[in-house]
């Protein structure tokens, strides 16, 4: 239901900027409109909780995240090729991907080979405010830790660069397929 409303918002603004072209003298294809699929906080809800790995990251079964196992998750998650060190490469793309203006990973870095295990992660994440903001602003109920809708949600919010609360179904699909794919 919910996805519909959207989708009929999505459609009026692409017919809004339709007119907008048309006084341009540009044609408009409207039947391709109504073909764009949006995905929302909702379409991530469902498929992150269909999988197994809130639980796989929530190491005390509370069905809560404290704060350790949230840093975990990010490291697991920005992991795309398992190996359990993070690389420049997999640095780069997460900072893009998930909104950080941080670039100074080097000096996290401690053992000098350039990547970063697990310690040197955790460490890191101390000296800077980036996980504290993320996880104190996505306790929407206050309580200080993070349920799996919460986390969600903020991991959403982070991934909608526009904040219209969309996805289109390529940029989800990507998103998606990168760090909770198989
Ligand atoms: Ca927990
Ligand atoms: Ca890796
Ligand atoms: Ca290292
Ligand atoms: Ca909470």
């Amino acid at each position: 239901m919910m996805k519909t409303t959207k989708s009929n918002k999505w459609r009026k603004m692409g017919m809004g900027l339709c007119l907008f072209l048309m006084l341009g003298a540009v044609a408009c294809d409207d039947e391709e409109e109504d073909e764009v699929a949006v995905f929302d906080n909702d379409s991530f809800y469902e498929d992150f909780s269909s999988s197994n790995l809130f639980s796989g990251w929530d190491t005390d079964s509370d069905d809560l995240f404290s704060d350790d196992e949230f840093t975990t998750s990010f490291f697991e998650t920005w992991d795309t090729n398992d190996n359990d060190m993070l690389e420049d490469s997999e640095l780069s793309e997460a900072t893009a991907d998930f909104g950080l203006t941080m670039t100074d990973w080097d000096t996290w870095d401690t053992t000098g080979d350039s990547m970063l295990d697990m310690n040197e992660f955790m460490t890191g994440i101390e000296t800077n405010d980036y996980f504290t903001d993320w996880y104190e602003g996505w306790d929407m109920d206050g309580d200080n830790m993070l349920e799996e809708r919460e986390y969600t949600d903020g991991i959403f919010g982070l991934w909608d660069d526009d904040g219209d609360d969309k996805l289109t179904e390529e940029e989800y699909d990507d998103f998606y397929g990168t760090y909770y794919g198989d």
